[in-house]
């Protein structure tokens, strides 16, 4: 055992001289079977290295799962393991009489979640809120999770009704790929990345059969349509049908094979997600048939030539710019599939009108190059984000059930992991600040809330200290001043402030904030945020302007103009221009931050009306590779969302919580006949809203008696792997392993 310590297994682990080695020795010495624990509850002690290296045994013999007390730890297999998501295997977990006995797994917590639903006298609602940074199995762990439900809510109907199930199932399902071909994208960190967050509502009639669902999602990071980082690629949709669309369709698209569009980087390389047929598929089971799906695509072929116009510099300010000698076929065929007259189209991009005075008079003011080739990106942007929304309005329009129909949801949350490029500008804080948003719901309903709860309760208990991630979110979106407050501001007073002003405005009134510092070795302007899962550097250039997101009235129009049966219905002629629908010209700005916090609010309050479960999904390497574990990236991943904490307070909390009235009913039949003693005041499982239903309550007489049987039965079960105080017993509860 020590030349493994000092062999090669444990070198790329902990370098020599690391203070966890200390704990690991102890660990490495006990005779245990580390690939064996399936609960890092059961690692003793318990501490990061400990953690890491139980996850890391496990991994090398294929062990993906394992629970982290009230928590699943989801390891990347980064290889196909389609033998652990077979429907077979889904139904072993199905009908298992006592789940806890199976191998940890993302059915266990699929089931577990199901069999919480009905189990209540009252249905409650219960959500899986999937985590982890991006590249981690978020999107994978959140398929699999919704074919398993598909698989099971269907296992115990009627033949009449198995038909129909089936059909709404299928639906549901293809969801998926349509979502992933528009919103998904290659990044530096996962060639299958969600540019989009996801709540998906699967509903539940009373006998449990899935009757339909709904999506809601978040902020779709539309920019990528018409910029795409260096290696990185635009949404998925643009590859697959450059790729797989038929001869005929190639003419009529004006797609030639070959063809080089300035907006479809790294297309020679060809991931798994370039397949058109399946997204078309999807899409017509979902109802979108051929002759919608054509337009689709023919609107996105003219997204990709207009990215191809580009613009030469005018030779005087009064002078329009003229479109490059090779861009002028581009204009055309833009305009012909879009349906908008070239003309107007020239005219938009290259020409702004000011309405100014009492008279309100319009002036035409010729664009800057630049200013054209805004407006150019802005016409595509704004075109692929309503795109995107009405795609996710037709898919709900498909699946989701008439509200008599379902009384109970199960929830599945996947956003956009925490992400930290070498560039990081709005997009970044916006999906970061959601990950911050995830991990104080774990925090407040998890580590915090457990404890307080056991405090509350009297019980014997040790504060486990965590790291509380609150003065992070504090300076993002707290009030009264916050990132967000001073970038929405900016936008609010529309002045022309430089992005090192703003960067001293941060400083000024948030230097007291410890999660906020600055790169000083960067020329550019930035604020740093130390964030949960690792600190991020935002460039402050540009920010603003991404906030304010304008849509000049004139782009609006023109797409109003379209006689393209789908860009009419995108763009309704009768839509008003924002400053028209309050009335008054100076309405508030609805900038992207605040659109995006009022949405996670909501996502907040529903996340907080329901059950939640967590998966933290880990990615053992940043190169996606099998049979790697990269100690180090999965050391900070444990740290970042206090895995350790949690098998802290899992072990030494209590995790079967029953109210004194279902216990009774339990466990009434052991009771031996009690003296009646005067009552001390327990307030043990009374009040908390987390308990199981509680209907009558006992007597005080009642409750010395239970007090006495509690202990009665506590002295009766297996000793636990941590020394319990009171109730608290894990159902799995075996000797710690002896050192
Ligand atoms: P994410 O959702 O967490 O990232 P994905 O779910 O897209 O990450 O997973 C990334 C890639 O890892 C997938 O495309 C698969 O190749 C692989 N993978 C993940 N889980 C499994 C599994 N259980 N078995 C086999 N391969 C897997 V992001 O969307 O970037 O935050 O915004
Ligand atoms: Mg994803």
């Amino acid at each position: 055992m020590l030349q493994q310590i000092n062999g090669q297994g444990t070198h790329s682990l902990l370098c020599s001289n690391d203070p966890l080695r200390e704990d690991l020795q102890v660990f490495l010495e006990s005779e245990i079977q580390l690939a064996e624990l399936d609960d890092l509850i059961k690692v003793n002690p318990v501490t990061p290295a400990t953690v890491l290296r139980c996850l890391q045994e496990r991994y090398q013999v294929d062990v993906f799962y394992t629970n982290a007390g009230c928590t699943l730890v989801a390891l990347n297999p980064f290889k196909p393991v389609s033998y652990l998501y077979c429907p077979e295997l889904m139904r072993d977990y199905h009908i298992a009489p006592q789940l806890q006995k199976l191998k940890p797994h993302i059915f266990t917590v699929g089931e577990q979640t199901y069999r919480n639903v009905k189990s209540q006298l009252e249905p409650v609602n219960q959500s899986i809120i999937v985590s982890g940074e991006s590249g981690a199995g978020k999107t994978w762990t959140s398929r699999c999770l919704m074919k398993f439900y598909a698989t099971v809510t269907n296992s115990s109907i009627s033949e009449e009704s198995h038909e129909r199930v089936e059909r709404i199932e299928k639906r549901v399902l293809d969801s998926n790929p349509v979502m992933e071909a528009f919103g998904n994208a290659c990044t530096l960190r996962n060639s299958n990345s969600s540019r989009f967050g996801k709540y998906i509502q699967l509903q539940l009639n009373r006998t449990q059969q899935m009757t339909g669902a709904s999506v809601q999602t978040y902020l779709l990071e539309k920019t990528r349509v018409a910029y795409q980082a260096p290696l990185e690629r635009n949404f998925h949709i643009f590859y697959q049908i450059t790729k797989g669309a038929s001869s005929s369709e190639r003419l009529e698209w004006h797609l030639p094979e070959g063809a080089a569009f300035r907006w479809l980087p790294n297309s020679e390389r060809t991931l798994e997600e370039d397949c058109f047929e399946v997204t078309r598929d999807a899409m017509l089971h979902l109802g979108i048939d051929h002759s919608i799906q054509n337009n689709i695509f023919k609107v996105l072929s003219g997204l990709l030539h207009l990215g191809n116009i580009r613009f030469a510099e005018s030779e005087d300010e009064s002078q329009v710019c003229q479109p490059q000698e090779d861009a002028k076929c581009f204009v055309m065929t833009a305009a012909s599939l879009l349906r908008i007259s070239k003309e107007e189209l020239l005219e938009t991009l290259r020409v702004r009108t000011i309405t100014a005075g009492k008279q309100q008079q319009v002036f035409r003011k010729p664009c800057s190059r630049a200013e054209c080739e805004t407006r150019r990106d802005c016409l595509a942007k704004v075109t692929y984000a309503r795109l995107f929304d009405w795609l996710v309005s037709i898919i709900n329009g498909s699946i989701c059930a008439e509200s008599s129909t379902w009384d109970t949801f199960i929830g599945l949350l996947d956003v956009y992991g925490f992400e930290c490029f070498p560039n990081n500008n709005l997009e970044q804080l916006c999906i970061n600040y959601a990950n911050e948003k995830l991990q104080q719901h774990f925090v407040a309903h998890y580590l915090r809330a457990q404890q307080e709860e056991y405090a509350a309760e009297g019980l014997k208990w040790s504060f486990i200290s965590y790291q509380d991630n609150q003065s992070c979110l504090d300076l993002i979106e707290g009030s009264p001043v916050s990132i967000c407050s001073l970038i929405n501001e900016e936008c609010r007073l529309n002045r022309l402030s430089s992005a090192i002003q703003l960067q001293t405005r941060i400083e000024n009134a948030l230097s007291s904030n410890v999660s906020l510092s600055r790169d000083k070795l960067s020329k550019s302007p930035n604020f740093v945020i130390a964030h949960y899962a690792g600190p991020v550097q935002y460039q402050i250039e540009g920010m603003v302007e991404k906030n304010k997101d304008p849509v000049p009235p004139e782009l609006i129009q023109l797409l109003q103009h379209s006689r393209d049966s789908l860009l009419q219905k995108l763009f309704p002629s009768q839509e008003k221009e924002p400053e028209q629908v309050s009335g008054q010209s100076k309405a508030p700005v609805v900038t992207v931050v605040s659109k995006f916090k009022s949405s996670l609010e909501q996502l907040m309050q529903v996340l907080h009306s329901t059950t939640p479960h967590y998966i933290r999904c880990i990615k053992p390497n940043s190169q996606g590779q099998a049979q790697k574990f990269q100690a180090n990236e999965v050391l900070s991943q444990l740290k970042a969302c206090g895995i350790v904490e949690t098998v802290h307070i899992s072990a030494a909390g209590f995790p079967i919580r029953l109210s004194f009235q279902s216990f009774l009913e339990r466990y009434d039949l052991l009771r031996k006949p009690q003296p009646v003693q005067p009552s001390p005041s327990s307030r043990l499982s009374r009040s908390s809203p987390t308990r199981e239903h509680s209907g009558q309550q006992p007597s005080p007489e009642e409750e010395v008696g239970l007090q006495s049987l509690i202990g009665d039965i506590l002295r009766t079960l297996p000793p636990m792997t941590r020394p319990a105080t009171a109730l608290g017993v894990h159902p799995e509860a075996r000797p710690a392993p002896s050192p």
